[in-house]
């Protein structure tokens, strides 16, 4: 294809150009509401491409002229099959790892964490790439007008260009109440459309069993998944697609099927494999794909896009933004990324915030594998730290826009995957630490592995698990769903039986800490990360006791386990303010020594967030000790760094300072063509970062020491969103908000509830109770510096 520079740069401003209906309602919407990716040339590389996902299933489209790639992902399709890497052996060793590390003894307790603790095998198994689907237009002369698109509302990718006099449309999507990816092809003239279309596989070396055309016109691609460290592939996958013709003829070859004359032909494709749970595989991938295409053939393209697009929006639409608007909206979202840090573009920020949103709703919905590094999207049979679920940081980093941005429904697959990890957990904290209840370290995967991996210090870190349960409990607390809360306490009192069984006394007498744990992977000395009773597992285990204990007396349950709690919980050690001022990382004042002072995690300011122990109003010398070290650590991070420093700086009530990391999480340095987030390389969790720390500059739901709901309005507002609003925002205890706000200040907040509930509602100095029934809206403005309701 050659693009003319000229012809690009028409299209680029010809918003006329698109003249399907779907297309023209994008580029409406590129103009009203800025939901609109959107190019002028064909992705070249993967991270240019544009994500479409149903949850379960998804695509990278190129937007290729005459060669088109739609790279696929199918997300139960990991390497190895199950197996459980617990070490026999770790359960003898553990109480002598557990001495050297009160006696200071660290090096010698990271070898024996080494030699006999660590999982077997020491990595977990990785997700794959299902493969490519490929089409090729034979004889295509020049192609100009070159558009491609991905518009957020309506969760289509578009691809348009004109050559010889014909405009061709080429529209994508992955639809969850129909379980497949839709392509539609059209010619703006008839009999137009032409295609070569076939299955690729990525790698030679491990090519699939089979890549047919099938009796009946479908296309097939049929094999097994790798073997991984010394575990077998035990999953069938297939990638299986059906072409619907609108005039024109079909004919096929081995692989590939060749479509000509017609008007529009439309392309399904079902992806499975045989993974059933982490503990069976036995399910019929082909059997699966030919029932769901048999369905889904039975609707119109028409009917596929609104019931589609009714699911998409009902989720979507929830929450609305607008940070503002400048002449640097206009551009394509590549250029306002390569220009986002001299730009002023607040619009690229409400873009991105919504794109987190997208992102969410295309890869973690009701029933499917929970969000892992990469979301949904990989193109590799080895990607970057086997685009696990890393449960350090990443994963619940992927998880924090949910609730605030109305995507509870989002988190279920977490949900799920801690149930799962609660049975793979009990026999780990069975066998390694004689204890009762469940354990996860720092990684888990399709198979709910539990055990530490990849290095003593990196691995060695047993408040995974424990981290995840915020998440369980954080479900209820904006829901108030008491009937919810009952389903989940088993998993959270068994999290808090495997701590009230292992915390260990400290030697001085006064503290029972974690030991063998670490700050996730600092090391404080030389090459040892290894530590008793770090910060950041205190910071977490009191959440946990504090929100089982709670849930217990909500649900009338387990007097003897409150009360335990309580006095387990009085026994952590507190937050410690160290020599240079700041929040102490460990039990010792290390922080000033460590091999790297800028480390990207931040894992004991844990407590200011995704927690709010510690807070700008109730603790205020741990919050200024806490700014301390934001501020030695540096503003400088990968994605996910920036992504946490972002909600750090909103939460400590810094806007100007949130916008400042903000824009550098914009830049090109951290934000592919296509708003994937840099780690680098790609990995999702920066982005969800991004929508959460947006969301806490303008909205904060805590509570105060006593266990009240509070809310804080615009706490982080930063001079560069004068003015703005937001609609349809979360807060806990079932409260929906929406805000706007003019020369920096609040003009309104409207409420309403879900839930007869109390809120206190702040601002600034001044703080205003409300008490709401359900069903009822309350509205909140500022007179004379104060909040009043009107
Ligand atoms: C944690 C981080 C790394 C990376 C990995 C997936 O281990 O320290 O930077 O994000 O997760």
């Amino acid at each position: 294809m050659k693009l003319n520079r000229r012809t690009v740069l028409q299209a680029a401003t010809a918003t006329t150009l698109l003249n399907s209906p779907l297309a023209r309602t994008a580029s409406k919407d590129l103009d009203s509401s800025g939901y609109l990716l959107w190019y002028t040339q064909p992705a070249r590389e993967w991270v240019q491409a544009l994500p479409v996902g149903n949850g379960r299933i998804g695509a990278m489209i190129f937007g290729g002229v005459a060669d088109e790639r739609l790279q696929l992902n199918e997300d139960s399709l990991w390497g190895g099959g199950p197996y459980d890497p617990v070490n026999p052996e770790a359960r003898e060793a553990l109480p002598e790892v557990r001495r050297l590390v009160f006696n200071g003894e660290y090096e010698k307790a990271t070898e024996l964490v080494t030699a006999k603790v660590m999982a077997k095998p020491l990595r977990q198994m990785s997700y794959q790439t299902i493969g490519d689907l490929k089409l090729a237009v034979p004889d295509l002369g020049e192609a100009v007008e070159y558009r491609r698109s991905l518009d957020l509302d309506g969760a289509v990718a578009t691809t348009q260009f004109k050559s010889d006099g014909v405009t061709y449309t080429r529209e994508v999507f992955a639809t969850a109440p129909d379980n497949v990816i839709v392509v539609r092809i059209r010619a703006s003239e008839r009999r137009r459309v032409k295609l070569d279309v076939n299955f690729h596989w990525p790698v030679p070396s491990r090519p699939p069993t089979a890549m047919r055309v099938l009796p009946d016109g479908d296309l097939i691609m049929q094999g097994r998944n790798s073997a991984q460290n010394g575990v077998d592939g035990a999953l069938n996958y297939e990638a299986r697609a059906r072409f619907l013709l609108d005039g024109g003829t079909r004919s096929a070859n081995e692989s590939t099927v060749s479509i000509r004359d017609a008007d529009s032909v439309t392309i399904l494709i079902a992806l499975a494999t045989s993974y059933q749970s982490f503990d069976r595989v036995s399910a019929d991938p082909s059997a699966l794909n030919e029932k769901t295409l048999t369905q889904a053939a039975g609707r119109s393209f028409e009917q596929l896009l609104r019931r589609h697009q009714t699911d998409h929006r009902r989720l979507f639409r929830r929450v609305v933004i607008d940070l503002g608007r400048t002449p640097a909206a206009d551009r394509p979202t590549d250029e306002r990324v390569r220009t986002s840090a001299s730009s002023d573009d607040p619009a690229l920020a409400a873009l991105y915030y919504q794109y987190g949103r997208y992102l969410l709703i295309a890869c973690s919905r009701p029933g499917t594998q929970p969000a892992n590094l990469q979301g949904l999207w990989n193109d590799s049979l080895s990607p970057p730290w086997g685009s696990k679920y890393t449960i350090n940081i990443n994963t619940e980093m992927n998880y924090w826009p949910a609730e605030p941005t109305d995507l509870g429904e989002c988190v279920e697959p977490l949900i799920a995957m801690v149930k799962d990890l609660s049975v793979t957990g009990a026999r780990t904290a069975k066998t390694m630490y004689g204890a009762r209840g469940w354990v996860a370290h720092h990684n888990t995967d399709l198979w709910r592995a539990t055990a530490p991996i990849d290095g003593a210090i990196w691995g060695m870190w047993p408040t995974g698990g424990a981290w995840l349960c915020l998440h369980l409990w954080d479900r209820y607390d904006y829901s108030r769903d008491v009937r919810y809360l009952e389903s989940v306490y088993p998993m959270l009192k068994s999290c808090a039986e495997f701590f009230l069984d292992t915390l260990a006394p400290h030697p001085n007498g006064k503290w029972r800490v974690t030991n063998p744990s670490m700050s996730p992977e600092n090391n404080h000395h030389g090459e040892v990360s290894i530590a008793a009773g770090p910060a950041m597992d205190n910071q977490i285990l009191r959440d946990l006791f504090a929100n089982t204990a709670h849930a217990a007396r909500i649900l009338n349950r387990d007097p003897d386990l409150i009360k335990l709690l309580d006095e387990t919980s009085h026994a952590l050690p507190p937050d410690q303010i160290g020599s240079q001022g700041q929040l102490q990382e460990w039990l010792e004042d290390w922080d000033a020594n460590v091999p790297d002072i800028h480390h990207r995690h931040v894992s004991h300011l844990y407590g200011v967030f995704p927690s709010g122990q510690i807070s700008v109003d109730y603790t205020p010398e741990l919050a200024q000790a806490a700014r301390r070290t934001l501020n030695i650590r540096g503003d400088e991070a990968t994605g996910w760094g920036i992504g946490w420093r972002l909600n750090l700086w909103a939460r400590l009530r810094d806007g100007e300072r949130a916008h400042r990391i903000l824009k550098l999480l914009l830049g090109p340095e951290r934000t592919y063509p296509n708003l994937f987030d840099a780690h680098p390389p790609f990995q999702i969790d920066g982005n969800f970062g991004g929508t959460s720390g947006i969301t806490e500059m303008l909205l904060q739901s805590l509570k105060s020491p006593s266990g009240e709901d509070e809310i804080w309005l615009l706490p982080a507002l930063p001079s560069a969103w004068p003015r703005g609003h937001v609609t349809g925002l979360r807060a806990r205890g079932g409260l929906k908000v929406n805000l706007s706000w003019k020369n920096g200040a609040l003009s309104e907040c409207r409420l309403a509830a879900d839930r007869d509930g109390k809120w206190t509602i702040r601002l600034g100095e001044s703080s205003l109770p409300v008490a709401i029934k359900a069903g009822r809206s309350h509205t909140v403005r500022m007179r004379d510096g104060r909040l009043i309701a009107s």
